[in-house]
């Protein structure tokens, strides 16, 4: 496991860009390889590539599950440290972006995020909801439970391991976006707290640029509140993105994806970019390459390119 962190910044801007890597080993360091840190300065944002954190290998024998939770020693302490790097940028006033890897690592981003601007709202994309709690978890896969931990739904004190996971956040601060895999336990947890969430059933019935709007509108009505976007590139139709652990049909298109990165920078409110999910030992050469390149133009799309 390893993380590297790149910050950059201008007079009026910073960015900070935090690589790291938990189960999707290989992702992050192919959007660095594809060029994203030069694209990001050809862009004008100032970067700054911290190297990798190393962070020492817990093995399975010393990480066994607790409850139905996997690597809950191994996770809970990269999320711990994630967001500390990244609450230190955020505080300077850079923006931290991650590049993951799995999607639990947003249990630290948003942390660290929450930590530095406690008004925050998230946007969160993804097809799944990632709010499974440690009891309505089938696969025991951390990766879909980081917001149950963000919103204190597991009793964030019962689990030692994870006690140092702040639920600073509100259901009325969160809103999904490209939804299609959702358990029925979240489904329940969804309602139960009212959290709004947009499946692909309404991207396909209002169109995208009325639910980002909509979506603007529960979080973030006045467009004063910092944003955090956390966006799973299993978001978007595997024919877009192929390479990632856990492809669902139906997905987000190529502009779709890319319509939310530059609708939510238009707000100049996004003080915090997570891109997860890339996963190149799952696929072909192409499609690895086909994935990197949209992650990378998501990124940039995020951080303020313009089409014309
Ligand atoms: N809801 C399932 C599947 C899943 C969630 N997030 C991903 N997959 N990537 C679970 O494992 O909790
Ligand atoms: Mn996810
Ligand atoms: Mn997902």
């Amino acid at each position: 496991m390893a993380a590297s962190d790149v910050h950059s910044g201008d007079s009026n801007t910073k960015n900070a860009l935090s690589v790291d890597k938990v189960g999707v080993d290989e992702g992050p360091i192919h959007l660095v390889e594809a060029g994203l840190i030069d694209q990001l300065t050809g862009m004008d944002w100032k970067v700054n590539f911290d190297g990798h954190h190393q962070f020492e290998e817990i093995t399975a024998e010393d990480d066994p599950p607790i409850g139905k939770l996997k690597n809950p020693r191994f996770v809970s302490r990269v999320c711990e440290s994630v967001a500390k790097v990244v609450e230190g940028h955020a505080k300077k006033g850079e923006l931290p972006v991650t590049l993951g890897g799995d999607h639990s690592l947003a249990m630290g981003t948003i942390s660290g995020t929450l930590a530095a601007y406690p008004d925050a709202c998230v946007i969160w994309i993804d097809a799944h909801a990632d709010i499974n709690t440690a009891e309505t978890t089938d696969s025991g896969n951390i990766h879909g439970m980081p917001v149950s931990f963000l919103m204190g739904l597991n009793g964030n004190n019962n689990i030692p391991e994870f006690s140092w996971v702040k639920p600073a956040l509100k259901s009325n601060r969160i809103v999904y976006i490209g939804l299609r895999d959702v358990d029925a336990g979240e489904k329940r947890i969804l309602k139960e707290n009212g959290i709004r969430a947009f499946s692909m059933h309404e991207v396909d019935k209002y169109g995208i640029g009325k639910v980002v709007e909509s979506a603007l509108d529960h979080v973030n009505p006045n467009r004063d509140r910092p944003i955090h976007l956390s966006f799973d590139v299993d978001a978007l139709d595997p024919s877009v993105a192929p390479s990632t652990g856990t492809p669902v049909r139906g997905g987000l298109t190529f502009r779709e994806g890319h319509y939310i990165c530059e609708a939510i920078w238009e707000t100049g409110c996004l003080v915090a970019l997570d891109l997860m999910e890339v996963n190149p030992s799952l696929a072909d050469a192409a499609s690895v390459q086909q994935t990197v390149a949209v992650g990378c133009s998501l990124v940039r799309a995020a951080l303020g390119e313009t089409l014309l």
